[in-house]
């Protein structure tokens, strides 16, 4: 033992270089298909079925196929605008649930073979995969499982059906990089002419062990998505956000398509999962997934791009960025102009890396190592990496400039091979010489972008916590071009009114007396108290100029400092009853669905104090679902909680499950309680549940 502690001391490095070997990986890894998906970023996605020509969102499936009549359809034309916009691929609806097939499937008459398009001998998959040769693009396939024409659907006849088709997408169009199981089921349908709602059973209907071995085989390389993987998975919302933290890893066998109530856990992962499943971040260019004239207006800002873009390729996801075709078969002016302003901003923001020719140092290098050093995190090579030693989970990288440069956002991307294992993160900046904080965050993965306010420094520091030793492939610095941001009014219970935006630049100044905001208004600096009835009212302005965001004003009714809620039906374990008078829209209190009662369900409000209500205010979930969200409902007042009067009775928020914006309902006359109870007779999809963002009242 002597003589070996003597040599040891002797020989250190020779002895400890043929000792060092990589860390060892943490929790779940990526498999080599989701590696090669990991390699993208962006990617389109292309919703066209009859819907493109009824202006339906979902078809009931008796749609003629003599309405698919594109009278200008040029494949080419997506996939040039895709290409052009810095896409890497396309997704396309070969079959939505109105049961259409995009390609003259053998298995039904219910699809192009009968479309007056092309006399019926058109093929838009085969059309596609060409135009996607040319323009050097992947090909993806959505076929979903819910299908509103098939006549079998909801018997054991119908897999095999699904399964056939599955094989033909698979087998005739060439490689293919995604295929996309959609997990939505609304029940009814056409179905061959019965015209009657089918439940299935989500856990077993499509026997997903076997389904999946049929992509397995036929095209080994191909990720599947569904709300749960088993590669990628939803990211919880339709809107393309992914929030701080996002993990790659999930504890997906307990998760299935179409599972509701999951959304949270979709969004930020489930720290230490034992599965490698991480999101891809899908919202569509327009308000609806198809195609509606109406709509072309309301195609998403470039700044809404910009904004999505952090929120996925730099949170660790992937997007897919729906473009429907209209009825022409063509992607919209309006869609080009917006996703052309995000590529020239992507191409802007991201051309110059400070952190070329910058010098580079670290806290620690695993075993003192060239091969794991902190060069690596800025040399091209993607395999590279920094590492530290094992046990050495806190540790920094230094960035020195050599000069003062003005810097503003940072890329970090972990060598996920090895695993997600930073837990925290913080960046520092020397200013006026000394380190001082400027942004923080807590996870990374394949890849977080994060901004923050622009600031000169010839110094950076990164921190990382990891769960088990940092290691880290990439590191690039900007200076990106400020973004101003929409402002974003809330007011806590206690009526603290803060206002924020997606983007770290702006400042923003308000007013509380009704008056339009302007550059000499109160400027904002920590949340204020504003426990009264009344508006507040913000812009967001850029620091360094005058330029400044449309003006957002929030309404605010009496505030619910002393109000209480208690409700009939248990509260869903994730979401509790307190997030409905929280004041915040994004946090949801979903009734625990398995708790059935007797008769309806109800939730009641204590004001604690009596009141003199015009009406009342219902703000439904906000993520982008519907389930859960209250169709039929009562109120009911009371001002000692025993005797009730009914105020409004049998009331439906119409179209509240595909438009869940604030429902503000007046009553016939004032009513003076000090209690009010809300029944929810019928959800959205009659399930038995019920959901409230926020419950509010109208005393003014
Ligand atoms: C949802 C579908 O119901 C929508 O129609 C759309 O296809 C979207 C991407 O997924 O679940």
């Amino acid at each position: 033992m002597k003589h070996i502690i003597y040599l040891l001391l002797l020989f250190p490095f020779s002895l400890v270089s043929q000792t060092v070997s990589p860390p060892a990986p943490y929790g779940a890894v990526p498999t080599e298909r989701q590696l090669q998906w990991h390699k993208l970023k962006y990617y389109a996605f292309i919703h066209f079925s009859p819907n493109t020509f009824t202006n339906k969102e979902w078809g009931y499936g008796d749609e003629s196929p003599e309405i698919f009549d594109p009278s200008e359809l040029d494949v080419e034309q997506w996939a040039r605008v895709a290409k052009d916009a810095g896409m890497e691929g396309i997704v396309i609806t070969a079959k939505h649930h109105d049961g259409f097939a995009l390609w003259p499937s053998k298995y039904t008459e219910h699809s192009v073979k009968h479309s007056p398009w092309k006399d019926g001998k058109g093929d838009i998959l085969r059309e596609l995969r060409q135009a996607c040769n040319k323009y050097d693009l992947k090909l993806g396939m959505y076929l979903s499982p819910w299908d509103r024409n098939h006549a079998e659907y909801g018997t054991p006849e119908y897999l095999g059906y699904f399964r056939n088709q599955l094989k033909e997408l698979l087998t005739e169009y060439g490689d293919i990089y995604e295929v996309w199981f959609d997990g939505a089921n609304g029940g009814d349908g056409y179905y061959g002419g019965a015209n009657e709602t089918r439940k299935i059973d989500n856990t077993t209907y499509y026997d997903w062990e076997n389904t999946r071995k049929i992509v397995r085989e036929l095209q080994p390389n191909a990720v599947m998505f569904s709300d749960a993987g088993p590669d990628i998975r939803w990211i919880g919302n339709e809107q393309g956000y992914a929030y701080d933290p996002t993990w790659s890893t999930m504890n997906g066998e307990a998760f299935y398509p179409g599972m509701s109530g999951i959304n949270d856990q979709l969004q930020s992962g489930h720290e230490d999962g034992n599965l490698w499943i991480t999101p891809e971040v899908n919202t569509s260019i327009r308000p609806g997934w198809f195609y509606h004239e109406a709509e072309n207006d309301r195609v998403k800002s470039v700044n809404k791009l910009i904004d999505n873009w952090y929120h996925s390729v730099g949170m660790n996801g992937n997007f897919i960025l729906n473009l429907p075709p209209d009825q022409r078969g063509l992607i919209h002016d309006n869609d080009i102009k917006s996703l052309q302003g995000l590529k020239a901003y992507v191409d802007e923001a991201f051309s110059t890396d400070y952190s070329d020719g910058a010098k580079i140092s670290a806290s620690n290098e695993r075993g003192d190592l060239s091969n794991y050093g902190a060069d690596n995190v800025i040399d091209a090579d993607m395999d590279s990496y920094w590492a530290t030693d094992d046990g050495v989970n806190t540790a920094f990288l230094e960035v020195n400039f050599g000069r003062e440069i003005e810097v503003n956002a940072l890329l970090l991307q972990e060598y996920i091979r090895l695993g997600q294992r930073i837990k925290g993160f913080s960046i520092e900046a020397q200013i006026e010489g000394k380190y001082q904080e400027v942004a923080k965050g807590i996870t990374i993965g394949n890849r977080r972008l994060i901004k923050f306010k622009t600031i000169r420094t010839s110094n950076l520091k990164i921190n990382f916590n990891g769960k088990a030793n940092p290691v880290i492939s990439n590191l690039e610095i900007y200076r990106v071009p400020e973004m101003i941001g929409t402002p974003v009014i809330l007011r806590n219970k206690e009526g603290l009114v803060s206002i924020s935006s997606d983007s770290p630049d702006p400042v923003y100044r308000y007013t509380t007396d009704g008056s339009e905001p302007n550059e000499n208004s109160q400027l904002y600096a920590d949340p204020f108290r504003f426990a009264q009835p009344g508006a507040v009212k913000a812009k967001a302005f850029l620091p360094s100029g005058t330029e400044s965001s449309e003006t957002i004003a929030n309404e605010f009714d009496i505030p619910k400092t002393k109000w209480s809620a208690s409700s009939s039906q248990k509260s869903h374990s994730y979401y509790p009853l307190e997030n409905a008078i929280d004041g915040n829209p994004k946090s949801t209190w979903f009734s625990d669905k398995n708790d059935h009662n007797e008769g309806p369900s109800t939730v009641t409000v204590d004001f604690g104090e009596l009141l003199s209500l015009k009406g009342f205010s219902y703000l439904p979930r906000q993520d982008g679902r519907n389930e859960a969200n209250i169709f039929k409902y009562n109120i009911e007042v009371s001002e000692d909680g025993n005797t009730w009067n009914a105020v409004l009775e049998e009331k439906e928020f119409g179209n509240i499950g595909n438009n869940p914006v604030i429902q503000e309902i007046l009553f016939n006359e004032a009513v003076t309680a000090k209690y009010l109870k809300l029944t929810c007779i019928a959800d959205v999809h009659s399930e038995g549940w019920m959901n409230i963002a926020e419950l509010g009242v109208i005393t003014r």
